[in-house]
Formats: structure tokens, sequence, C-alpha cells
């Protein structure tokens, strides 16, 4: 099975290298995938593309730039070269600060190839965690998830707003992303619900999220904005 890591980068000059280093590193130990990388870089003015150019050599990585709209329109644009062009049967989201350690990719494979279609790292199951966060930033984050597992009805999943993930291709196939209709991070809860209603098999796997160490968060207030009326719009119809 062919699986691609969807990277998507604003900004991210002082961690893609290394980080592409060292996911370069773990797809040598990886036996059973063909590992792939796809940088979906929005145009960052520091330099991203830059060093991720000097990766390209190697058939492992490839990259697509574009206009930015947001983390949810560049996810969606990675995920449809990644099946379209680079016919990945399985694909990766991830982000690219560190904040989600690469060490992890094989437990979510493995997870996969127990027939699993939409494999979740998740930071409130036993053996997750948000080692860096204080009391503020958890209560930030739970809040979230309480908007996504009780306002928009996704009670099952326990985190329902992490960004790693592996989904299978399959399962991408049957939900139509144009009607997606999220630009920024709802985009992760929109697709979990799409997934839910789509029947896919969902299976969540203990990750320990860190702060980033280099660069800034994208994140911004209009996210959020997005994110709570999307609970909403999710539960009571479009
Ligand atoms: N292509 C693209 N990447 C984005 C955009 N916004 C955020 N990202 C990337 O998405 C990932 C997660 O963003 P980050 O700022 O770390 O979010 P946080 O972890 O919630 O603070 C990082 O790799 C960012 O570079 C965007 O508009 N376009
Ligand atoms: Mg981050």
């Amino acid at each position: 099975m062919k699986c691609c890591i969807v990277l998507p980068t604003y900004n991210e000059r002082d961690n893609i290298g290394k980080l592409l280093k060292t996911l370069l590193e773990i797809f040598d130990t990886i036996k059973d995938f063909d590992m792939n990388v796809l940088v979906v870089d929005d145009n960052s003015p520091d330099g991203t593309q830059e060093v991720v150019k000097k990766f390209l050599k190697g058939k492992r990585v490839s990259m697509i730039t574009g206009e930015k709209h947001g983390l949810g329109a560049a996810y969606i644009r990675g995920f449809k070269h990644a099946i379209e062009k680079l016919k990945a049967d399985v694909l990766f989201e991830m982000d690219a600060d560190f904040s989600h350690d690469p060490k992890d990719i094989p437990k979510f494979l493995k997870e996969i190839k127990n027939g699993y279609g939409f494999v979740i790292g998740s930071r409130y199951i036993p053996g997750g965690d948000t080692p860096d966060w204080g009391f503020d930033r958890k209560l930030i984050s739970s809040g979230g998830n309480f908007f996504a597992r009780v306002i928009a009805g996704l009670y099952k999943v326990k985190d329902c707003t992490s960004g790693y993930r592996a989904i299978r291709s399959s399962l991408i196939k049957k939900i139509n992303l144009n009607n997606l209709k999220v630009k920024g991070y709802s985009f992760q809860m929109n697709l979990l619900y799409e997934a839910v209603k789509n029947k896919a098999k969902i299976k969540e796997v203990p990750i320990i999220f860190v702060d980033r160490h280099v660069g800034t968060s994208k994140i911004e207030r209009k996210d959020v904005y997005e994110f709570f009326i999307n609970s909403f719009k999710l539960r009571f119809g479009k």
C-alpha cells in the first residue's frame, strides 16, 4: 500500500528541513508501506519552499504550492493531489512543527493494517497527554472538544480536533471534500463528522502532543469563531 504524509506548511522554514530528514529516516524503517510525503505550502514568505526544494530530488518527497486560504483548504488540495496524482491508499494529516512525533507513524499504520479506516492520534485517551499545556490552554482545548462531541454530536470520539491522523483514501473518496465548506481548523471536526456519517471504522491511538519549539502558531481568532459556529451548523443542519 502506498502511504502519503500530507504536510501543510505556512512559514515553517526552521522546522521543515529537520522534519523531512526525520521522516525519511523513519520511512526507511517501515517495510509494509511505500512511504511518501507531500508538502502543501501556501507560498510562505519565509522561504519554506527553498528548504523543501532541496529534498525534491528524492522520489519520496513532493510539494504543491498555492494561495493561502487556511488549513482546511490546504488539506483538501493536498488530499486530492495525493489520491489522484500520487495514487496513495493511505493519507496522514500531520503538523510540520514537531508537535506530532513522527516516531508514532508505525503505531497508526498498525491500526490501518488491522482494518481501521480513520486512525486518530488522541491526547484524551489513557497514554495521551499535553505535558506543555497549562490550565488555560487545557481548558480551551477541552472546550473545543466539548463542542465537537456534544454539540456536533461526535461523542464516541475522545479527541475530535486532533490534527494527527491516518485515513484510508477509500474513505476520503466517499466524502465530497468540496462540500466541507470550512476553511480553517474546523476542517478537522468536519472531516471527522463526514467519516462518522460514512460509517468509518474509527480508532484512537494515544499521542503526547508537545508545543512547537520553533516558529509561531498560525491559528487565528477567525478560526475559533468558525469552529464554534460550525459545531452548531453540523448539529442543526445547513
Ligand atoms: N498550507 C497551509 N498550512 C497551514 C496554514 N495554517 C497553518 N498551517 C500549517 O498547519 C500546521 C498546524 O498549524 P499550527 O500553527 O502549528 O497550529 P497549532 O498547532 O494549532 O497552533 C503547521 O504545519 C502550519 O504550518 C495555512 O493556511 N496553509
Ligand atoms: Mg502546531
